[in-house]
């Protein structure tokens, strides 16, 4: 990778520029938690990741266009157009959870979208909002209102982009459903490309980006198991740990766990074998 400049850090993903209108997007084997990095990572992570973005991308590349190029043969390792990406995160929530209902519970709204009385933490919507929030470069995304958002994109691009977040996520989710596992919500990026269109980049409907619930232990009322993550929650609260950096080590079979677990939503949601995709991601999705 000597030819590609390292541009970005997420928490569990590194930027590179190729040149000046590629970059690669590369998937770590790390794991947050509470916000926090963790010393172990979960061997195949960055690449269940990198895969379900890419069959998602190639499901709904008939909806909006999108960043991907190519996905290298190493299989976290994405190629994708570089866009000029908008400044806000484009949630949508489809069920009431996370920072949507505490938003609820303390106002009865989310980003100005006035919500039913009586609505239970994770219920399903009347129907599915778009709750757009800031990008913060450090801490917490803020959500934010219509207004607010369109005064950062535009009126114009706004509905755009609202729409085409609504669609996907429409998509997504009733594709998700007749698979077993509710997408709650998700948060989708986009950008513009060189002619001024509208271009899905980051990645799209990962387990990082996304809540999956499996659906059969759905319960409207209660906080569901985290599809990826609830073993690795488990044994952090079971240490007492105080949330901190750094965060503790997971011993072997949170790691065994969480690792299988990564790897059954890949191969629910795409009914592709996970040994299938390792052995040749170039083709496998497409
Ligand atoms: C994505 C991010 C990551 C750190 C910028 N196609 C694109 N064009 C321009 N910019 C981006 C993309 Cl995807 C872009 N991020 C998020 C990803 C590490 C930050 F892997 N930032």
């Amino acid at each position: 990778m000597s030819e590609a400049t390292h541009v970005g850090s997420g928490k569990v993903r590194e930027l590179y520029a190729l040149d000046p209108d590629r970059l690669l997007l590369v998937a770590s084997d790390r794991i947050s938690t509470f916000d926090v990095v963790l010393p172990t990572e979960i061997p195949d992570k960055g690449r269940v990741l990198t895969g379900l973005s890419g069959f998602w991308f190639w499901r709904t590349r008939p909806l909006v266009p999108n960043h991907l190029l190519a996905l290298r043969d190493d299989g976290r390792s994405t190629e994708c157009r570089r866009l000029e990406m908008l400044p806000i995160e484009c949630v949508v929530r489809g069920y009431l959870s996370g920072s949507g209902w505490k938003d609820y519970t303390a106002s009865g709204e989310v980003c100005g979208h006035r919500l039913p009385e009586g609505l239970v933490e994770s219920q399903q919507l009347p129907a599915p909002i778009f709750t757009p929030a800031t990008k913060a470069q450090s801490g917490h995304d803020e959500n934010i209102d219509r207004a607010s958002a369109a005064a950062l994109v535009g009126e114009d691009r706004f509905a755009e982009v609202e729409a085409t977040a609504l669609e996907l996520y429409a998509f997504a989710s009733g594709y998700a459903r007749e698979r077993g596992i509710i997408l709650a919500d998700t948060k989708l990026e986009f950008g513009l490309d060189t002619e001024g269109a509208l271009v899905l980049g980051d990645e799209a409907f990962t387990p990082d980006s996304s809540r999956f619930w499996p659906a059969d232990e759905y319960r409207p009322g209660r906080t569901p198991p985290s599809f990826d993550k609830q073993f690795v929650r488990d044994y952090c609260e079971s240490l007492g740990w105080d949330k901190t950096d750094p965060g503790p080590e997971l011993p072997e079979e949170v790691v065994a766990g969480t690792r299988a677990r990564y790897v059954e939503a890949f191969e629910q949601l795409t009914a592709i074998e996970f040994d299938a995709y390792l052995a040749d991601p170039t083709v496998v999705l497409r």
